[in-house]
């Protein structure tokens, strides 16, 4: 028998849309024990909330998250509203009784993310942590490739996320669409945003980083708040570069920013192994390119592994070999495994403990690049 697991959504943005899309579909591909049943949506604008909620099918609405966190007939929270509301929510969610399902980056720093980890540890509550490019199926199987050994030690970890959208003076700051330009709402610019996802991917492919140094910009210094009406400072860093060390050894280097003009989301990522190199770009989501150097010489080459067989992680569920799936079928794949490991009584990784770690490195990265020295990360 399928049971049922009543969802209740906080936010209505891009998230709680690529969310409650993989709510609804998690069941038509995946066989589970249970199904997700979309009870409620919340947000402050009450219209804004109903036209959400008839969209996506939503049973009712709420206008105050409070109330959704007490509701009896509520058993998990997902939380997609700005990262300044992350840590409130889940302490409540926590204290209720509810799982939860967190949007990245976990919090606003690391000393949040520690008290939400404590609080859904005390809870004995599910959760996880959205950082969904994880379960790309390219991208799970290069974590297949690394876990076998094929490619022997690591040297290099590389990766970018490149974005364009923020170049413009004149983009205001702040408010439903623009709190990720605001320091207060965001509590970082593209180091939480986008750097995050890098640093999550490469520390479960490549374990821990622990050792950094990083160079951030804002290169427009002043934008108008959409909340005061005002000129205001941007506290955000528009950019950050980073270099760091690896536990095991490994060199990790990492671009991420909003002012890289051409690009619109190149999330890309290489490891160089003794043995073989991966590389990855979610601009080509479905391939892995492959090179390992055990192959015959004359034949040798970079492989491009077109990531669509029955073999390849998640693709059985889907269509027949050949032909692929995008960016929404990960956070349907996310939902999956949530849903599974309740069954198995595991956790579903990221947890918020996992996913603290990638918070740690955030904030040794606003602190080495506010000090300009190299800074150790600390655990
Ligand atoms: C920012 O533009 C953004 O939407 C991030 O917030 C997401 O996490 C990333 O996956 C795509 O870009």
């Amino acid at each position: 028998m399928v049971q049922p697991l009543h969802i209740g959504m906080i936010g209505y943005g891009f998230m709680g849309r690529a969310h409650s899309n993989a709510y609804r579909k998690v069941n038509n591909f995946f066989d589970l024990k249970y199904r997700p049943v979309l009870k409620a949506a919340c947000a402050r604008d009450r219209d804004k909330v109903k036209a959400f909620a008839d969209t996506w099918g939503y049973e009712s609405i709420e206008t105050d998250w409070r109330k959704l966190v007490d509701r009896k007939d509520i058993d998990a929270v997902d939380i997609c509203v700005p990262n300044n509301l992350h840590c409130e929510i889940a302490m409540a969610a926590a204290a209720a009784g509810k799982m939860i399902l967190c949007e990245k980056p976990l919090a606003m720093n690391a000393g949040e993310g520690l008290r939400m980890c404590q609080a859904v540890e005390q809870a004995k509550v599910a959760n996880t942590v959205w950082y969904n490019y994880r379960r790309v199926p390219a991208v799970t199987l290069a974590k297949k490739l690394v876990d076998e050994g094929r490619l022997g030690r690591i040297f290099h970890y590389r990766a970018n996320f490149l974005q364009d959208w923020t170049i413009s003076a004149d983009l205001p700051q702040g408010g439903t669409a623009l709190w990720r330009l605001d320091v207060a709402a965001a509590g970082s610019g593209v180091s939480g945003d986008l750097l995050a996802h890098c640093i999550d991917t490469a520390m479960w492919l490549n374990g821990p980083i622990v050792s950094l140094s990083a160079m951030t910009e804002t290169f427009i210094k002043e934008r108008k708040h959409n909340l005061t009406g005002k000129v205001e400072k941007v506290g955000i860093d528009d950019a950050c570069a980073l270099m760091c060390r690896f536990a095991n050894g490994s060199l990790g280097l990492f671009e991420s920013t909003r002012y890289a003009r051409g690009h619109k989301a190149l999330y890309t990522f290489e490891i160089n192994g003794e043995k073989a190199s991966i590389k990855w770009d979610l601009h080509d989501l479905h391939r892995l390119e492959y090179f390992d150097h055990r192959d015959e010489g004359q034949t040798r080459g970079w492989r491009s592994i077109h990531v669509t067989d029955g073999e390849h992680p998640y693709m059985s569920r889907w269509w027949v070999p050949g032909l692929q799936i995008g960016y929404e079928h990960s956070f349907v794949h996310h939902v999956a495994d949530f849903l599974d490991s309740l069954a198995k009584g595991v956790p579903c990784q990221p947890d918020f403990r996992n996913a603290l770690a990638t918070q740690q490195v955030l904030d040794a990265i606003l602190e080495s690049a506010k000090k300009g020295t190299w800074t150790e990360v600390a655990r």
